[in-house]
């Protein structure tokens, strides 16, 4: 499956929750009149963009008006809209001149960092590189376990202590490692307890400074992942991340998993933090680059 493909297919749940009725009203109505822009800003909302998003995206396709729709025309329109909205979010992921390029992930319970961090590895590795996993989330024996299986999956090299560990240990540990060794790239994999909120920061905080001192940068990716299944919620929770650690790029997955993709748009509406990748399935091939138009177009077009 190519790449459009496999985001396409994971963004089903949400297009077709979003288009299947919007198909059934066309059948009946030819214009874009009132009615028909309240029931498109409804679905809109249901998809998670936000009365705010579906306002501002309903206004722009009123304006553009030219009399009669064609489901077509409404899907273009609205992908052109949802593009531009989400130009921004589109940032390249380049490494870093000086090796390692090392990633911290960061994220709440059960949001996908493991699995993010070895699906991370498994492209750089695709590509030729050299990639080291750290199992900075100490606070789970078995969060440890996970990470190894997932890096014995993908062939690469996991660092890890004792469970209760000091992550900061690991973490000094891993980077020396991978500086003395030439990894290209170290992938800090961390723990994603919320209730236990000030402490956690604390210790990213406290994390970001054990890279400063040893690579004398702070981790050059700064990554949250996000469950798209939480939907707008989680924009509680990366403001929170962001405070700590200042995210360089966010992560969403679990989109096939939801009919709730739409809130990808006011994620990056509110947070400004631009979207790297986004998951779409638990294989390790079920990562994908954020480019606005493809999302725009797997979202909204049949
Ligand atoms: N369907 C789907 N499942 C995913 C995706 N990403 C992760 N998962 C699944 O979500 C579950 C949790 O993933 P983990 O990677 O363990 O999440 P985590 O953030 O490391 O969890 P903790 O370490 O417990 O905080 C696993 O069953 C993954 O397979 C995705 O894009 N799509
Ligand atoms: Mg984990």
């Amino acid at each position: 499956m190519g790449l459009f493909e496999r985001l396409r297919s994971g963004l089903r749940k949400t297009r077709e929750a979003f288009l299947s009725p919007l198909e059934e009203t066309l059948k009946t109505r030819k214009r874009l009149d009132r009615d028909f822009l309240y029931e498109l800003e409804e679905l809109l909302i249901l998809a998670d963009v936000g009365p705010e998003l579906a306002e501002e995206i309903v206004g722009k396709l009123a304006e553009k008006d030219t009399g009669s729709l064609s489901p077509e025309g409404l899907e273009e329109a609205l992908e052109e809209e949802i593009t531009s909205i989400l130009a921004g979010a589109e940032r390249e992921f380049l490494p870093p001149p000086e090796k390692p390029c090392v990633f911290l992930i960061v994220g709440v319970n059960g949001s996908g960092k493991t699995t993010t961090a070895a699906k991370l590895a498994h492209k750089f590795m695709a590509r030729g590189a050299k990639v080291l996993l750290a199992a900075a989330d100490t606070f789970r024996a078995a969060a440890i376990e996970q990470l190894r299986r997932l890096g014995e999956q993908v062939g690469a090299e996991v660092i890890a202590h004792r469970p209760g560990a000091d992550p900061g240990a690991v973490i000094h540990d891993a980077l020396e490692h991978a500086q003395r060794r030439g990894y290209d790239f170290l992938l800090v994999d961390t723990a994603g307890r919320l209730q236990t909120k000030v402490p956690l920061m604390e210790e990213l905080r406290k994390v970001r400074r054990v890279v400063e001192k040893l690579a004398g940068r702070p981790p050059d990716e700064r990554i949250l992942v996000l469950d798209a299944t939480v939907g707008q919620n989680a924009l509680s929770q990366a403001r929170l991340f962001h405070e700590a650690v200042g995210l360089t790029g966010l992560v969403i997955t679990k989109l096939d998993g939801t009919a709730k993709g739409g809130a990808v748009l006011p994620i990056w509406r509110e947070l400004g933090v631009p979207i790297l990748w986004v998951g779409v399935g638990e294989g390790m091939e079920d990562l994908v680059e954020f480019r606005a138009r493809d999302f725009a177009r797997a979202l909204v077009r049949r």
